[in-house]
Formats: C-alpha cells, structure tokens, sequence
C-alpha cells in the first residue's frame, strides 16, 4: 500500500505531506538508505512544504539493479505492447492533470493557471505521442551481395539514467522517460533538489500501470546522487537537462564509460523584429517567447530582443505596458499571470544582472509589475521583470544566460548586421524571427545558429518536433521519432551468408 492517495488529489498540501522522503525505486516507495531528507520549500512564501529523501550512492545501486533485472523482461515485450502500456500511463495523467499542476505550482512557484497546468497537460501529450511509436522501431534490409541477406534491427540500449532540472521538470522528464520506455530501456531519473516531488507523483501513478522496476525515482544533491547514476556501471545511456557546467561534468563522466549522452543546456536566444511585422502579434509573441509568466525560467526564452529602429521605440513601449500589467501574485491564485523564481540562489543570480545591467553607461531599466502585496507571500521570490535597452553586445546580459524575467532590447538598422549580433552566442538553442517578408526570414532562418528557428511564432516544445541545440546549448535531440531511435536504441547489422 503507498501513503499516497489513489484519486486525484487536489490538496496540493496533503499530497506534499503523502510523498515527503520517498524514493520510488522497484515498484514502491522507499525512503533513502541512509534515512537522510531534504526541505522542499514553497519559493512563494518560504515555508517548508514537504521533505524529498536525499539520495546517494547507495540509492543509486539499488535503483539501477532493479532497473537492470526489469530491463530484461521489458525489452522482451512486443514493442507496441510497450507502447500501449506508455499510452495507458497518458490517460492516468491526464486524470491527473489538475492535481500535478497544483502540486507542481506549489514547489516551483510557477503560476497554475498560466505555466503549470500548461506544463501538466503536455507531460500526458508527450506520453500519448511516444505511446504511438511502438511499431516505428523498425530497421532497414541492406543490399549487399546477392547471396546475402543484410538487415539491421534496433535494440534498447539497458539502463537510461536521467538528470532533470527544476524548471519545467514533469516535461523535460516526459521528454526522456516516453521514448526511453518505448524503446525497451528502463529508467532512472535523479530529480532536481528544487522540484522532487510533482515528478515522483507521476513516477508512482505511471507504476499502477509498467512492471515494476522500469520506471524509477530518485532524489537528491547533485554531485552525491546524480554523479554516481552517471557513473553506475550498469547505466548505459545518460541524458541530462541543465547548466552548461554541469553538463560538462556529465559528459565527461559518461565519455569515462563510453556510453552515449544526450545534454540540454539552455540559451540565450535571439527574437529578430523586422518593422513589416504584424505589430500586434509580435508584441504578444515576445511576451510568451520571453516566458515571463515563468520568471524568465526558460530555456528558450527570447532574452535578446532586436527590433528594426523604426519600430524600436513603439515595440519597447508596448511591451513594457503589456509586462506592466501582468499581475504578479500566488502561484495557486487563478488571477496570477506570473509567479516566483525558484530558490534563493537563483533570485540573487538574477538580481545582480539586474544590478550590474542598472550600473551600465547608458543602459536603461524598465521595471514593470507590481509586486505582490499579499502580507502571506512577503518572503516570496517574487521579482519584477526588467526590460533593458541602451545595452550593448559585449555586456554579460547580453552574452550570459540569467535565466530570470530579464530582456534586453537593442535597435537594428541592417539585417547582416543583426544577423552577426544574434549568432555572435556561445548559446544555439533556439531563435525567432517576426516578419511578412518571407524571404528575408527564410534567408536568415538557415544562416541562425540555433537548433529551433521559428517565424512569426515561438510554440513551446512539441512531442513529434525535434529539439536540442547547437553550439554550447547541447548534444543530441529530444522530442520526436528520431529522438528515440537515434538516443535510445542502437542499430545493430546482422549478415546471413546464404550461399
Ligand atoms: O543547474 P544544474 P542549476 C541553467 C540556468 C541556471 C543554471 C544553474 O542558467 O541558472 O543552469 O541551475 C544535477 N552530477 N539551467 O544549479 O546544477 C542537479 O542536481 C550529476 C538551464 O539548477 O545543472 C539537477 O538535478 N548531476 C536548464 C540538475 O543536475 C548533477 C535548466 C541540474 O542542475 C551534478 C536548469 C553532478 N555533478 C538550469 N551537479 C535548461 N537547460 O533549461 C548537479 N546535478
């Protein structure tokens, strides 16, 4: 019997309380080894929520052996059996949205209605896409020479470890685990320190359904329960979603073993306004492209903004009334359109750019928002978003991810121009471009470096899309068919001499 609800529970504290100190590790909840936990804190009003077990190596071990034993059985299963068992996991989800989304507001402080019941409902999207995919695990016959017979079939690779982080950490831990599963691999995931428990949640309910031992839960510290999963000898295939330093140490730990990764470190990518643009719906796309409802917590996000001069001035101005009247507030309030930033260290992160941008020659900050007045939400980490012009290239706002509700918005007089300053990153994680003139836009489309290049439009992460970026915004793709046969199965070649 597990401590939490069955139903969909939407008491987004009683649930807290049901998952505090838990791992899920072989079909059960489990506490860590060494009885050792960790606050969850709310980032809205600083309070501890919940306590996450705080795992390490032996966690690990027990966890990986488990997933190895189940692996064995599962890559037996028909592929599509596999599937409609992923799928079946999709429409437990989605019974579950509402209570995920609560769950997952009251941990990272992501506003329910605008960001966290968005992020509940692809998380089932991702699962229900991946649950198709079963039959497309196909290999090719290869012609040789005619009395042989050349084909190659793709098999799982065995143990996935995942690394997840906190900001949308359901979806990019569906992104994984979807394809992971489908193709015969079992999984363990390490969940970020920040946002433990909607994840663990999912893990359980998506128990009710896989064999257990497939699908895995961990907690814990970084280098003390993520180093060792990357390291565990049984674990061949690692894929991570995080900092470029970390991600660093990742690969270097899976290039020790030779086993393949797959990393997702964010960006800093460019949105190019040209002043034939459709104005109105320019200005709504940068708001979401920025994902200030999300504090700027997005890997995405449109934090380089570069507008045609004879636009400059409307675009920042309209923005900066649009950002204004966002109301900044609860987390679980339907009214709240923008929420919290996820810990204490990540508010001082953002606010010194925030400084070191005000204290520029010739910068100007645009603060929008008021902050929430609510006596209850006084230590939240609430912050207003800040809209920069009068930057220039070389500033590290410019250049560096802050990963907070700060964007910086520069003229533009010359398309090659504009085009050199947006690629002058060492991020290509994604870029848009927001023009009627498609040729321009297609021209400059092919020459961005950026793995996601969209016009007129920056949709968030879709299922059946390809996703990952160049340069230092990662290794490897997420999202689509290719995501999983190219990361998660390896095409082995077998030859039948039959003459
Ligand atoms: O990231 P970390 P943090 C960026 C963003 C943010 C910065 C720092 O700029 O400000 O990273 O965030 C686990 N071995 N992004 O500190 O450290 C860790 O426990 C194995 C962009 O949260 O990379 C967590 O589960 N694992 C990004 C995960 O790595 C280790 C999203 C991410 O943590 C480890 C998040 C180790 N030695 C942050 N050390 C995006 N691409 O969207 C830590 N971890």
């Amino acid at each position: 019997p597990h401590p939490t609800p069955a139903a969909p529970c939407l008491d987004q504290q009683k649930l807290a309380t049901a998952l505090s100190g838990l791992h899920f590790i072989g079909g059960r909840y489990v506490p860590a080894r060494s009885g050792k936990s960790f606050a969850v804190v709310n980032p809205a009003t600083g309070e501890e929520v919940a306590r996450a077990a705080e795992g390490d190596a032996q966690d690990v071990d027990a966890a990986v052996q488990d997933a190895a034993r189940a692996q064995k059985e599962w890559a037996k299963m028909p592929a599509r059996k596999r599937g409609a068992l992923v799928h079946q996991c999709a429409a437990l989800l989605k019974e579950h949205a509402e209570e995920l989304a609560r769950l997952i507001a009251l941990e990272t402080g992501k506003a329910l209605r605008t960001e966290s019941r968005v992020e509940a409902g692809v998380v089932a999207d991702v699962f229900e896409f991946f649950g198709g995919l079963g039959g497309e695990l196909k290999g090719e016959s290869v012609p040789f020479a005619p009395n042989v017979l050349s084909v190659t079939v793709r098999e799982p690779l065995g143990v996935v470890g995942a690394i997840i982080p906190w900001n949308v950490p359901m979806l990019l831990m569906a992104l994984k685990v979807a394809p992971a599963l489908v193709a015969g691999n079992t999984v363990v995931v390490k969940s970020a320190e920040e946002a433990p428990l909607a994840v663990l949640r999912i893990c359980e309910l998506m128990n009710r359904v896989l064999p257990p031992g497939c699908f895995n839960m961990l907690s814990g510290m970084g280098p003390e329960c993520g180093a060792p999963l990357v390291e565990h000898k049984l674990v061949k295939k690692v894929t991570f979603t995080g900092s470029v330093e970390t991600g660093k140490i990742v690969a270097k730990a899976a290039a020790e073993k030779i086993v393949p990764v797959t990393l997702e470190l964010g960006g800093k990518s460019p949105m190019i306004v040209f002043a034939d643009c459709d104005f109105a719906k320019t200005v709504q796309g940068a708001l979401t492209s920025m994902r200030f409802t999300r504090q700027g917590q997005s890997c995405t996000a449109a934090s380089r903004i570069y507008v045609e001069r004879p636009v400059f001035d409307q675009f920042v101005e309209e923005m900066r009334k649009a950002v204004d009247a966002m109301v900044m507030g609860d987390p679980l309030d339907e009214k709240t359109d923008i929420g919290t930033i996820i810990s204490p260290g990540q508010f001082e992160k953002v606010q010194a750019f925030i400084e070191e941008g005000k204290k520029t020659a010739g910068a100007v900050a645009h603060e929008c928002s008021a902050l929430p007045k609510d006596q209850a939400l006084k230590k939240g980490l609430f912050l207003r978003p800040v809209i920069f012009t009068g930057l220039t290239r070389d500033s590290r706002l410019v250049q560096e991810e802050i990963f907070g509700p700060v964007t910086v918005i520069q003229p533009f007089d010359d398309p090659e121009a504009v085009l050199a300053e947006a690629n002058d990153s060492e991020y290509g994680l994604a870029a848009s471009l927001w023009t009627n003139n498609l040729k321009v836009g297609l021209d400059l489309a092919h020459r961005l470096e950026a793995g996601l290049v969209q016009i007129n439009q920056n949709l968030v992460v879709q299922a059946n899309l390809s996703y990952g970026g160049v340069k230092s915004s990662g290794l490897g793709k997420e999202a689509s068919l290719e995501a999983m046969l190219e990361h998660f199965t390896h095409k082995k070649t077998i030859m039948v001499n039959m003459g």
